[in-house]
This record gives structure tokens, sequence and C-alpha cells, in this order.
């Protein structure tokens, strides 16, 4: 379509089909799944880890870090140390950012609900926070000490008293992990930090370590989150259950529905901003504007060239899960993006609140012109960690409750057991599970 700017995105024509919510899912693109390919490799690391201990962490430094390593422990000093070489701008914003997202976290610990069922019978859901949480941060290209802030502050919120964080160990920062991580550990005031990588890091989480000669111990978490590659996924992938984990994340999504009234170089812009993060980020534009969609792909060809990572965005752009979808009205609209469930929904339309309000299934949604991703991934006070890849249908972004439980408390007098008591036995004897109706009887017996 070399007659349309910009047409490295294409487009999805909904218009005049009545489709529904399950073909409208269809209808919309989305990069496949990639297959499990790691699994092998991962079991080998994790069985590794689980027998060799630091040992095994040390030559899995050596081969894939090509770092030599004594212990994996971070000394506070180089956590202070990095906190000290921060600029001081970056640590201003990241400042800013926990306090927001403190804000928020501290406003969602959930209430105890205790109910009166019968007189003298109480059930009560309590909350309660895991005892103990181990947080991934990845290294390589993508350093961003915004995720340590988004895992930590909620955990934290949630009352979680042992936090432990991993990161790879970096060759040219003298085998610890990168300096603005650890800066923003030292911040947020976690002193446990590891030079621990990959998969390796993720089943020293799962499974502990226990204390050698060589130094302390890794006490086992409850739960492991944080972002990762294809080898940190997989590994997450076989200790859940073991601990638990957050999602999965896959490759980041934004889908903006505008309308005419909506302004094309910003839509451009915050489609460009997330396609930054990977080749296979999506970008999708929902409309029911056809000269919308003209205007912002007029703008793509202006901004893209201009942005620094444009081939990475170029690349996204034009993949098969990027597209400029056209629908009939607003109402279409609405239906596409709920049946989509993207990671972000942008709403920019002339009455952005109200269609917000209609939107059902999406990691996180952004109302109007002036809430674009790039301040929910830094400094809106929500967290950045999303469900991807269609999962919002049944999963929330991460929050406090992430690192809680509710656990329910039953507490009866006896004349309300007794009151019930018939009809325990009667249960237990469809059930025939006798003894369960004798352990209600005998307390009224004799
Ligand atoms: N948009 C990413 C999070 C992020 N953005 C981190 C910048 N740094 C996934 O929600
Ligand atoms: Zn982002």
């Amino acid at each position: 379509r070399s007659d349309q700017p910009f047409s490295a995105l294409r487009t999805i024509d909904l218009r005049g089909r009545e489709l529904s919510p399950a073909e409208l899912k269809a209808a919309m693109p989305r990069a496949g799944t990639s297959t499990d390919t790691a699994a092998a490799a991962v079991t080998a690391i994790i069985d590794d880890v689980r027998t060799r201990g630091f040992a095994a962490l040390a030559d899995l430094a050596s081969k894939f870090d090509g770092v030599e390593q004594v212990h994996p422990l971070v000394p506070r000093e180089a956590l202070r140390a990095a906190l000290d070489g921060l600029d001081p701008e970056v640590r201003a914003g990241l400042e800013e950012s926990i306090r927001r997202a403190r804000i928020f976290a501290e406003a969602q610990r959930p209430g105890d609900v205790g109910v009166a069922i019968a007189d003298g019978a109480t059930v009560t859901q309590r909350w309660v926070p895991v005892r103990r949480v181990g947080l991934y941060v990845p290294g390589g290209l993508a350093v961003y000490p915004s995720s340590v802030v988004m895992n930590v502050v909620p955990a934290q919120a949630a009352g979680v008293a042992s936090l432990a964080l991993a990161s790879p160990p970096q060759k040219e920062f003298g085998g610890l992990p990168h300096p603005t991580i650890l800066a923003a550990a030292e911040l947020l005031g976690i002193d446990e930090v590891y030079a621990v990588g990959g998969a390796q890091a993720i089943a020293a989480f799962a499974y502990g370590i226990p204390a050698s000669a060589g130094g302390p111990g890794l006490e086992p978490v409850n739960v492991v989150t944080g972002p990762g590659n294809v080898f940190v996924a997989t590994a997450k992938r076989l200790v859940k259950g073991v601990v638990g984990i957050d999602a999965e994340a896959g490759p980041t999504e934004i889908a903006v529905l505008a309308d005419a009234t909506a302004d094309p170089r910003l839509v451009a812009a915050d489609l460009i901003s997330q396609a930054e993060h990977d080749p296979n980020a999506a970008s999708v534009l929902v409309t029911d504007s056809p000269e919308l969609a003209g205007a912002v792909r007029a703008e793509l060809d202006v901004q893209v060239p201009a942005t620094k990572h444009s081939e990475r965005v170029r690349t996204a752009l034009s993949g098969r899960q990027s597209a400029v979808v056209l629908v009939d009205g607003l109402e279409a609209g609405i239906a596409v993006c709920n049946a989509y469930g993207a990671e972000h929904l942008e709403v920019q339309t002339a009455d952005a609140p109200a269609a917000a309000a209609r939107i059902t299934s999406a990691g996180a949604i952004f109302v109007g012109s002036y809430s674009p991703v790039s301040l929910g991934d830094y400094c809106s006070g929500s967290n950045h960690v999303l469900p991807t890849a269609g999962t919002a249908a049944f999963s929330s972004g991460l929050n406090v409750t992430t690192f809680m439980r509710a656990i329910q408390v039953i507490d009866y007098s006896r004349e309300a057991l007794r009151e019930v008591s018939g009809h325990v036995v009667a249960l237990s004897r469809a059930e025939d599970l006798p003894a369960h109706g004798d352990a209600v009887s005998i307390r009224f017996a004799g």
C-alpha cells in the first residue's frame, strides 16, 4: 500500500462485519507464542542449582556471564556506592516514582471481612502477606530500575518481611549487577541483592541454598516476581507450585481507542513509545475515523525516522501484531478492545471517561489525552507490570494482593455448631464419609 503514508502498519477493516467476541479476538493481530524450546536446558540448570548450590551458581556465572564469582551476595558498600554514584535527576525521578506507587499500593491493602453466619457463628477472611519474596531483574539490553520500583513497592506495602533481589553479574561492572539496579535497591531499602542471572536465579529463589563455608545461605522465597527472557520465563513456569509467581510477561502491547477528536501527533507518539521496547511489541490503533487513521500514519512517517530506536520501532510496527483496526463506531471499537484485552489501553475519544468505564478487559486503562502509557510506566502511581497476550481476560496487574493470601477463619460456639450439626451429618452420609458426621455428633453425645 505504497499510496498510504506509513505503509508498514497494516489495516484490519472490520467495518460492516458482525463478529462475536471470539471472532473479534481471532481477527485481532497477535504474535504467536513461542513454543517451549528452553525447557530441557532450564530443567538441567534447576537440577544443578538444587544439587550443587553456590558451586553451580559460580559455574553458571562463569559460563553465561563470563564472571568469576566467590559468593553472589552483593556487599552492602556496593549498594551504597551505586546510589552515591546515581545521576541526581534519575534519583529524583525514582524517588517520585516510589512515592506515587506507594500512595496507591498502600491504599490497596484489602481489609479483613468477618461475617456472622448465624448466632455465635462467624467466618472471617483475613489477609496475610507472604513471608519472603524474590524479585528477578534482567540485565543486558533492557536495564529497568523502574521495574524494581514496580515490584518492590507493592510487596513492601503488603507487609512482606523479607525481600531479596537477583540480577545478572555484569563483566563491565566488576561482576556486580548494573549500578542503576543496585541504586534502586538501595533507595528502596533492600539489602539482600544477588549477582545471579537467568534460570539459575529463579531456581535459587525457589529452592534456596544452604549456608556453606564459602558464606551465608540463600533462604527460599514464597513468591518470585519480575520479568526476564525465555529462560527466566520457562524457569518460573517450572517452579510454579513450589512458589507463587507473577504473570509471565510477553512483549509489551499498546492499543489506542481513538475517534476523530483525537490528536494524531499524540496517538502516533504513544504507539511509538511502546514499540520502542521490543521488535515484537504490539501497537494497535482502533478507530472509527479513517481520517484519523490517515493522519496518524502521516505522523508516524515524521516521528518514526526521528526516534532513537527507529529500526526497532519500524520492525514492531510492521509486524503482524501491530495494526490500524477500522470499526463502524465507538460501540464497535469498545467491543474490539474488550475482545483484544490489551496490556495497555489508551482511550482518546470525545468522552474518554465514559468510554473507559465500558472497558472490561485490559491490563490498565489510560483515560484521555493526558494519561499516556509512558506516565504509567514511570510515575502515575499505577503499576507497570501488567498482563499481556490477552491474559487480561483472567488476570490482573501486579498489586498488593499479589504478595498476600486470604486465610479463612472459622469460629463457632457450641450452640451454633449444634444448630447445624444435623445438616453436617446428613451431607457426610451422602458422601459416604460417616466419620465426618461423627466428629460433630461426638461433641453432643452422652
Ligand atoms: N512498558 C513496559 C514497562 C516499562 N517501560 C519499563 C519503561 N520501562 C511494560 O509495561
Ligand atoms: Zn514502557
